[in-house]
């Protein structure tokens, strides 16, 4: 898993400011340290998306603590960002530009010092959004009339050039069209779970149950007891087999296991089915707003 961090200290010489992408459900949680360390080196911009699944677009109060516990880490660019409902165009144009070249501007260029472009790379832990900013940008240049879109590699030298896409002309500045991809940062069980409930790391690593369950107990020590409505549920439960008994059943989520006592088929709630349907309605915003990070004191 070194390799994300290593692709990006190959690509560093040529870029400008580093645009750092996660999830706002999780400011603080799995952001990689080592990446603080390439930070250093150049301008960088941190992107909270998924703010739709939040309550950041409305709790104001909330985005200044975490912005200024994000400062006190040395995180001192923050933007607020929803890829599923912006307008692009007025997001580089007014907020992702300005800033870059203010920051880009304010210190050395290591490398690239007289380079009249500027390139800005992408990088941040799976499934926060990258690909889908980077394509959005890609197709916004592609159907953009008379001007160059993509600059793609030429062959025989593909190993120096960078496909890059433009997206200002004077400046000219590109965004690296492949984003970095960090690891996410696991430094401790809790930590590990907030990830994996927005799937940051893949299901099956945590197991769905055990993340079902991270997720009903975060809601029961937040008195936060929608999903007892939501799934039909009688009374709030703090246990999760309970929980995914009752949900499987509902939504005749059923499974064949050969019973080791009799070694006949014998038909079984499956819980593994209705964990990951407690998991998605979490995830699909069914279950309210979230910021899971919301212990700023103790990280
Ligand atoms: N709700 C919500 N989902 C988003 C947003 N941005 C991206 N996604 C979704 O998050 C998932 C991962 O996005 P992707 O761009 O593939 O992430 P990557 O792994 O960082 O490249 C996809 O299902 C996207 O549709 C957002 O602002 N809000
Ligand atoms: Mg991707």
């Amino acid at each position: 898993m070194q390799t994300g961090i290593l692709q990006i200290q190959a690509k560093l010489k040529k870029i400008d400011c580093i645009i750092e992408i996660h999830d706002a459900r999780i400011p603080f949680s799995g952001r990689n340290t080592r990446l603080r360390d390439i930070i250093k080196l150049r301008p960088h911009v941190l992107l909270l998306n998924k703010t739709d699944l939040t309550d950041f677009t409305t709790n104001y109060e909330k985005r200044n603590l975490v912005e200024a516990k994000l400062k006190q880490d040395g995180v001192d660019n923050v933007l607020f960002t929803s890829f599923h409902d912006m307008n692009y165009d007025s997001f580089l144009h007014s907020q992702i530009l300005p800033l870059s070249r203010e920051l880009i501007e304010s210190r050395p260029r290591y490398h690239r010092d007289g380079a009249e472009d500027f390139n800005l790379l992408v990088v941040g832990v799976p499934n926060v959004g990258k690909s889908t900013f980077i394509n959005t940008l890609r197709n916004n240049q592609m159907h953009r009339k008379g001007k160059a879109t993509t600059v793609g590699a030429k062959a025989g030298v593909t190993k120096s050039v960078l496909n890059k896409i433009k997206i200002s002309l004077n400046p000219a500045v590109y965004f690296i069209d492949t984003p970095g991809i960090l690891p996410p940062k696991v430094s401790g069980l809790e930590v590990g779970m907030r990830l994996a409930a927005c799937a940051c790391v893949p299901d099956h690593i945590v197991g769905e149950v055990n993340i079902a369950d991270y997720l009903l107990f975060w809601f029961n020590s937040r008195k936060n007891f929608s999903y007892v409505e939501y799934f039909g549920l009688k009374d709030p439960s703090d246990n999760i087999l309970d929980v995914l008994f009752k949900i499987a059943i509902d939504n005749r989520m059923i499974t064949r296991v050969r019973s080791i006592v009799t070694n006949e088929y014998v038909y079984r709630p499956d819980n593994i089915a209705s964990a990951a349907m407690f998991i998605m309605a979490f995830r699909k915003g069914k279950l309210g707003s979230f910021v899971l990070d919301d212990d700023y004191s103790e990280r």
